[in-house]
């Protein structure tokens, strides 16, 4: 980055806090995205935090991949939180003993040394690999780490594309509002009011001890949450031949296993095998989305409810995601630009960075998680989409926004998106992680 004077002390303040967040949630061979809230090691924090480590230590940046991916299960699946046994069960819920994943999980190949979730999280592994891998191909290539990061992740990609396929599009569909990554999103409400809530004294809620009940997820759709989540549980994880109560295919989780898969073919190439594979199966996804979940009218990209066939009618950030993607038509990513910067997500007049959610929509609440925040990962991700499709004045005043946001804001965990006050937990890993990689 190119500064002067005192936006360059800036920065260095900037890097120096980010740094140090890094390495007080820094767990002796993977990062928490928050010691309060979130004490345990969650699989798309560990991509973004990578990616921001890498700059900072490559060694403890490969770690944080090699740890996650030492939780794998034999079928492919990447658990969306791998459990630190340290942590007391009450720290956290849903705690270990109720994901039971090294007994329930058996059949499935749930390892049996470590305990972890049975659901996944957006696959950004293979990118964040890649980019590791780059910040010092010397370490890199002596310590090994593609060759055995590669295999993982290739399963990780086969599970997806096998087990989650089921929509028979060519996209996987998640089974869970925990796996997409945006919990609480409006588009759930349909697809999620279908599943009968959990009776609400049957668990109970860690994160309302160290959050604002206001900011969070409310106790109906943690009902909800529960009940799908025990279900997938007593059936064993299994998803061939099961009817998943609720299934969707989302555009964010899918452009993300599209570029990862951009990011294996790399790796396969970097380590002499095929990388054909990869890339067709990139393009067919990328094929898909336009295909299948591109809405003209709404200029983005929509989720499908696989239960109904139907698209689900909410923009939610997730269908802005595919910017990300090389290969997008020219047109679909104008469009895409057209509505990051008009009233629906109001990028440089009404907001500084992309909100999660609609601000037009009829659940914009601008305080509440997934639901109206703007969140530091997913605005570095569009950051990069705008660069990838030749939008250089947007991207450069997003980057700027991003650092400016995550510095007045004690390094968020979210942000109001018109004001930019901090919400949910501060000291957060993935604003850290992505505020080093922007000063890079
Ligand atoms: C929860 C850790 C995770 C993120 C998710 C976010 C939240 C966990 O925190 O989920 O308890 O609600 O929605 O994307 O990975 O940062």
């Amino acid at each position: 980055r190119r500064t002067t004077g005192g936006a360059e002390l800036r920065q260095e303040e900037l890097g120096r806090q980010a740094a140090q967040i890094l390495e007080a949630n820094w767990q002796g061979a993977s990062t928490v995205p928050s010691p309060a809230l979130y004490p345990h090691q969650w699989s798309w924090d560990s991509a973004f935090i990578a990616i921001g480590l890498r700059h900072l230590s490559p060694r403890r940046a490969q770690q944080e991949l090699e740890t996650l991916l030492e939780a794998q299960w034999a079928d492919g699946r990447i658990p969306h939180i791998v459990f630190n046994p340290a942590v007391p069960l009450g720290a956290y819920f849903p705690s270990p003993d109720f994901w039971r994943s090294s007994t329930a999980g058996r059949a499935v190949g749930a390892p049996e040394g470590v305990e972890t979730s049975g659901i996944v999280q957006p696959p950004v592994h293979a990118l964040a690999a890649w980019l590791v891998h780059e910040s010092d191909r010397e370490l890199s290539r002596r310590r090994r780490f593609l060759e055995h990061v590669w295999p993982r992740l290739a399963a990780w990609h086969d599970y997806l594309a096998d087990c989650r396929g089921f929509g028979g599009a060519g996209l996987a569909a998640v089974v869970h509002p925990w796996e997409s990554g945006m919990d609480n999103s409006p588009c759930w409400d349909e697809p999620l009011g279908r599943v009968e809530p959990a009776p609400a004294g049957s668990f109970r809620r860690a994160d309302l001890e160290c959050g604002d009940g206001a900011d969070r997820p409310t106790d109906l759709d943690y009902g909800r949450y529960v009940r799908l989540a025990a279900q997938y549980r007593d059936g064993g994880y299994r998803d061939a031949g099961r009817d998943h109560p609720f299934a969707v295919e989302d555009p964010g989780f899918n452009a993300l296993l599209a570029l990862s898969e951009h990011a294996l073919a790399e790796i396969a190439t970097e380590l002499g095998r095929d990388a054909e594979p990869h890339r067709s199966r990139a393009r067919r996804l990328t094929a898909a989305l336009v295909r299948l979940l591109w809405d003209e009218d709404a200029g983005l990209f929509l989720c499908r409810d696989v239960r109904t066939g139907t698209p689900v009618p909410d923009r939610s950030v997730t269908g802005l995601l595919p910017l990300v993607l090389p290969d997008l038509p020219g047109d679909i990513a104008g469009a895409l630009v057209r509505t990051m910067t008009g009233p629906n997500f109001g990028l440089g007049k009404d907001t500084d960075l992309v909100p999660s959610y609609d601000l037009c929509g009829r659940a914009f609440d601008a305080g509440r998680y997934w639901r109206g925040p703007a969140w530091f990962n997913v605005n570095w991700l569009l950051e990069r989409g705008l660069r990838q499709h030749g939008a250089t004045g947007r991207a450069d005043a997003l980057e700027e926004a991003v650092l400016t946001a995550a510095g007045a804001s004690g390094f968020a965990e979210y942000v109001d998106p018109r004001t930019g006050e901090a919400r949910g937990a501060t000291g957060f890993s993935w604003t850290a992680a992505v505020v080093v990689d922007l000063l890079a």
